[in-house]
């Protein structure tokens, strides 16, 4: 069933370059975006977003890391989206994560994993709500026929 689910490109996605490539992986995969915006976090949002982890160790550096440059975030639509986003992924930690996936063929460190996803179709319901507007979010239908101009 299609449903959707939070993606973060992290400061160090845009640092290196690798939005286009990034996002392209997502699109190969069928998956489509309903929701996109270029904005730099700040600790507050840090904190809401990443609820869970506040209290933990690596919270400060994760934060500092967050709110130091831009991120883009997307709401992106498909087939049991949180779980195959996740899969395209690979694992939290870039040493552990297979080559196929994003971060086990552009990451190499944990602390710069180059991107978040939602992990179940709860999370990605209470993060989309922190990042989009319902207003935001647009449902479209992909038909490339509609793009040839008539004669
Ligand atoms: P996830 O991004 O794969 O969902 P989480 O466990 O939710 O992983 O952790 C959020 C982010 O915090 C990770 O993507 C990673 O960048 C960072 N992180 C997680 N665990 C550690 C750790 O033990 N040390 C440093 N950073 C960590
Ligand atoms: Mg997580």
């Amino acid at each position: 069933m299609a449903d959707r689910t939070l993606v973060l490109l992290k400061p160090d996605t845009l640092q290196r370059g690798l939005a286009g490539r990034i996002i392209s992986r997502l699109e190969d995969r069928g998956m489509q975006i309903v929701g996109m915006k270029l904005m730099q976090m700040d600790m507050d949002l840090a904190k809401q977003h990443y609820a869970e982890h506040v209290e933990k160790g690596f919270f400060k550096g994760l934060s500092s890391f967050m709110t130091s440059s831009p991120i883009i975030a997307m709401a992106i639509e498909g087939n049991n989206a949180a779980a195959a986003v996740r899969a395209c992924m690979g694992e939290t930690d870039p040493q552990k994560s297979l080559p196929g996936t994003i971060r086990g063929d552009m990451a190499q460190d944990l602390g710069r994993n180059l991107i978040h996803g939602s992990d179940s179709p709860e999370s990605a319901a209470r993060e989309i709500a922190i990042f989009f507007k319902p207003e935001e979010l647009l449902s479209y239908e992909r038909d490339t026929q509609r793009w040839i101009t008539e004669a």
